[in-house]
């Protein structure tokens, strides 16, 4: 699929070996500080998308597919999938060729899409640089496909950071020569039948900018879907440059504000606003960047912070403003594991619950935002526009939708709020689609809202929710 298709959906990331299980046994222990396999597989995942399409979303992100290191490591076994050793071969821990065709499929059935996380970057290898034995790897099976050992020490120098080794002496992240021809014309036969013989949608690239930039573009033009880089950077120009090679970038850059205006009662709007907005200058389009509050590699929403009503809030900015809402599994049933290996429990534990408050919320801002589009396609294009704030709320307009989000926390006192130029003509009723809550824009066409209990509101205009779905019957 096209990069202007996936800005119209909303993707749930998958950690396949910690979704669900092929006996669906809610009860398996898994144990992360363990960092073991805990048994989830592509089987699983089809016997549980009910739980993930009814949350609205349109599309998942699964881990990376190929083989791995086998045994265990000095950081355990290789469940979370980025320990390749072999592009031609599946990791069979999760399944089977035809059940990944089989989850395709599925998925494909129910008009959803289907993104892999792969890796172009490195190779692993189980102990330290001197002991590699570079005949193991397959179709890259000697030392002239690498880059030489040296270590990544100094992130702010590009040429390490794209030239040494990512890993340590439990699993050296041996640095494929990505400046080969042999490596470059591999890489690019290996996506193209990759993306073909699994009929997949869209690639979440590891490790992005470990790779020289040069190398991008051909490659996502011959994996012919859109590519989205993790780029782990917070700095909006490091971060936007990428978009000039590939489709899309993780959001790393509103990440970093995002997390942290929403995890602390405190902590003024203004920093998240001037990100917000030097992101839609900098980025060539942040209608395909993935919008997100957390992933397997940062601390839950939970961990940052216990408040429910925070999360809600960071959860429907990452809904609600531009960009591809991405939400990693887990955190709609409050899971609260903080650094890698804690953050990546199994879902099964919550025994798929459908009536977690997150999850019923992240529910309704999905429909919405589809409705939203539906209704209007222009709204896929608009940028959301900060249209007031004070230092600890904002109002976010994006097309007929007006987000009022704030920090304030369930302990606030009751708070009447003007939003002074919120959009709609005058006297438009409105409805506040997270508390089923109507509003009313003033003659004047100011919007007074009651904010309570700090939590979000979502505003869409009454008359346009006829057939939603939405907060209805009435
Ligand atoms: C293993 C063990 C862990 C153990 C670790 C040392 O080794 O499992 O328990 O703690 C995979 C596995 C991991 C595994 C690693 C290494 O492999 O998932 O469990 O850890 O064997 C991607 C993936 C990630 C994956 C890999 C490797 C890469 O999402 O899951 O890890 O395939 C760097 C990379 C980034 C990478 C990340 C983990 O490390 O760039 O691609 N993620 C700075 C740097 C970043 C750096 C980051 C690390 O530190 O600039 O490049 O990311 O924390 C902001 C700045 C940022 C700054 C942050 C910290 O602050 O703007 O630049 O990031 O303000
Ligand atoms: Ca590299």
């Amino acid at each position: 699929a096209t990069p202007e298709q996936w800005t119209q959906r909303s993707i749930y990331q998958v950690l396949t070996d910690r979704y669900a299980r092929t006996d669906n046994n809610h009860s398996a222990k898994c144990n992360t500080t363990e960092r073991v396999y805990c048994g989830g597989t592509y089987r699983g995942v089809i016997n549980n998308l009910d739980y993930i399409a009814d949350m609205g979303f349109s599309a998942i992100w699964i881990s990376p597919i190929t083989y791995n290191i086998e045994g265990t490591t000095g950081w355990g076994e290789a469940y979370h999938g980025y320990w390749q050793q072999d592009l031609f071969k599946l990791n069979s821990h999760f399944g089977s060729v035809e059940d990944l065709k089989d989850l395709s499929d599925e998925l494909h059935r129910r008009k959803m899409y289907l993104m892999v996380d792969i890796v172009v970057n490195h190779f692993a290898w189980p102990g330290p640089a001197n002991e590699v034995v570079y005949s193991k790897f397959a179709t890259f099976d000697s030392a002239s496909f690498f880059h030489p050992y040296c270590i990544v020490s100094d992130y702010d120098n590009q040429t390490m950071v794209e030239q040494c080794w990512l890993g340590d002496k439990n699993v050296e992240l041996v640095d494929v020569n990505t400046e080969d021809s042999r490596v470059v014309s591999t890489f690019q036969g290996w996506i193209s039948s990759l993306v073909s013989n699994y009929s997949i949608d869209g690639l979440r690239i590891d490790t992005a900018k470990h790779v020289h930039k040069s190398f991008w573009p051909a490659f996502n033009k011959d994996a012919g879907v859109f590519s989205t880089g993790e780029v782990l950077s917070g700095n909006v120009d490091y971060l936007c440059d990428y978009q000039n090679y590939l489709d899309s970038l993780l959001n790393y850059a509103i990440y970093y504000p995002l997390t942290q205006t929403f995890s602390s009662t405190t902590k003024n709007m203004s920093g998240l606003i001037s990100i917000h907005q030097q992101i839609q200058k900098s980025c060539k389009s942040p209608k395909s960047l993935l919008t997100f509050a957390s992933n397997h590699d940062q601390p839950r929403l939970a961990a940052l912070t216990p408040s429910l009503a925070l999360r809600k809030n960071a959860l429907a900015y990452t809904m609600m403003s531009d960009g591809i809402p991405t939400l990693y599994q887990g955190d709609e049933q409050s899971f609260s594991g903080r650094s890698d290996p804690d953050n990546r429990e199994a879902v099964w534990v919550s025994g798929f619950d459908k009536t977690a408050p997150l999850y019923t919320m992240i529910q309704t801002l999905n429909k919405l935002r589809s409705w939203a589009g539906r209704k209007e396609s222009s709204y896929w294009n608009a940028m959301s526009e900060v249209v007031w704030n004070d230092s600890n709320a904002l109002a976010m307009r994006k097309g007929q939708v007006v987000a009022l989000l704030t920090n304030k926390g369930e302990n606030m006192s009751l708070e009447t709020v003007k939003v002074s130029n919120p959009g709609y003509a005058a006297s438009t009723k409105l409805m506040d689609v997270v508390a089923c809550q109507e509003a009313m824009v003033g003659q004047d066409g100011v919007l007074s809202v009651n904010m309570t209990k700090g939590e979000p509101q979502v505003f869409y205009p009454l008359d346009g929710l006829s057939w939603s779905g939405i907060c209805q019957p009435w």
